[in-house]
């Protein structure tokens, strides 16, 4: 099926979040800021809290409802309406589970252990790694087609993940000669895809860095933004004026762009008005539109987090209507397959 043939689907916008830990800037700028963006354009969004993703690593219980809880927060705050978008976490929409298992026979084992993600996070001791672990991507295929979705907008570090869908929704609609689920299109758009640690500009900020120092927390306050910023891994040249003289400074560069996103400019603008100045300019300024862009939303994140029941209530509602527009895809798909129901 080519690309074009998208066309005949419902245009839909899909996306989601681990509540593996509390979410970062880079969760921010690469998925919530662009997932309120999309709302309202011609297409339906859809987002989630992809709390099975999660425990393919292990979460302590407690902490997993409050990080649950927690990203639903964050969704909100960073501006995603629950009566615009559809938002709910995974594991109420038992559509999610049962598709997974179906990819599960049509996706190659092989498949999987090309992963990067999965090697990255199983480590050496891979024999040792949860079996969801390698099926992640099976799953993350199972969230996106149970919607049909069109579009999913992710960062830079889940495009391969997005390719294993597509790859699994040919292979279906092929060896069952059907036009049943869309190729899904990748939205990685803007400065922001790939938001670096602050101690390692090479390595991707991350809510499960064990060093709290490398990322901005949503839940982060003023002074403790400022003194990451402040204390954040740079060089002693000044800064250039155009991103092009950043190429070989990656802790530079990324601080630039963090500050373009959060400033919606372009880094180049951002450049133009910190040429030939060093870091002892570049920080403070920095450090004073973080706190300008994240401090309502951390504001807005604990005002939420105060009624957890609300949040329950509208991740409930959610759930039901994710469940009315997946059910049906779901029972179609195994009627294709020849999956007998008689009750
Ligand atoms: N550093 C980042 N820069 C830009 N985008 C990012 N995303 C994550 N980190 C960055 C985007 O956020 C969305 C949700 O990602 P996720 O939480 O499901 O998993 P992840 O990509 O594995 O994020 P983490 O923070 O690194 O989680 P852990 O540490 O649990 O593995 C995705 O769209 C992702 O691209």
């Amino acid at each position: 099926m080519s690309e074009t043939t998208n066309s005949r689907f419902t245009p839909r916008i899909f996306s989601g979040i681990q509540p593996s830990g509390g979410l970062t800037l880079g969760n921010y700028l690469g998925a919530l800021k662009r997932f309120a963006a999309l709302q309202g354009d011609q297409a339906q969004t859809i987002y989630c809290v992809v709390d099975l993703h999660a425990i393919t690593v292990w979460q302590d219980p407690e902490t997993l409802r409050r990080n649950t809880r927690e990203a639903t927060a964050a969704f909100m705050a960073a501006g995603v309406d629950p009566a615009r978008s559809v938002l709910f976490n995974q594991s109420q929409v038992t559509a999610h589970a049962e598709l997974a298992w179906l990819f599960n026979t049509v996706a190659r084992v092989g498949w999987m252990y090309r992963m990067t993600q999965f090697k990255d996070k199983a480590g050496k001791n891979s024999e040792n790694a949860s079996l969801g672990l390698l099926a992640y991507p099976a799953l993350m295929a199972a969230d996106i087609l149970a919607y049909q979705a069109t579009a999913v907008p992710v960062g830079e570090d889940q495009k391969q993940h997005l390719e294993l869908t597509r790859d699994i929704a040919a292979k279906f609609n092929h060896d069952y000669k059907v036009e049943h689920f869309p190729i899904t299109e990748p939205l990685i758009e803007g400065v922001a895809t790939r938001v670096m640690s602050l101690r390692d500009g090479t390595k991707k900020m991350s809510k499960s860095d064990p060093s709290d120092a490398s990322r901005i927390n949503l839940t982060d306050d003023a002074d403790a933004i400022a003194q990451k910023i402040r204390k954040a891994r740079t060089d002693a040249d000044p800064l250039p004026g155009s991103i092009d003289g950043l190429k070989d400074r990656p802790e530079a560069r990324n601080l630039v762009n963090i500050y373009a996103a959060l400033a919606d400019e372009t880094p180049d603008q951002v450049l133009a008005r910190f040429e030939g100045q060093g870091f002892g300019a570049f920080k403070p300024a920095l450090a004073e539109v973080a706190v300008a862009a994240m401090s309502p939303i951390t504001a807005k994140m604990s005002e939420y987090m105060a009624d957890p029941a609300e949040i329950d209530r509208i991740l409930g509602k959610g759930a039901e209507r994710a469940s009315e527009i997946a059910t049906p895809i779901l029972e179609r798909t195994k009627d294709i397959m020849g999956i007998l129901r008689s009750r």
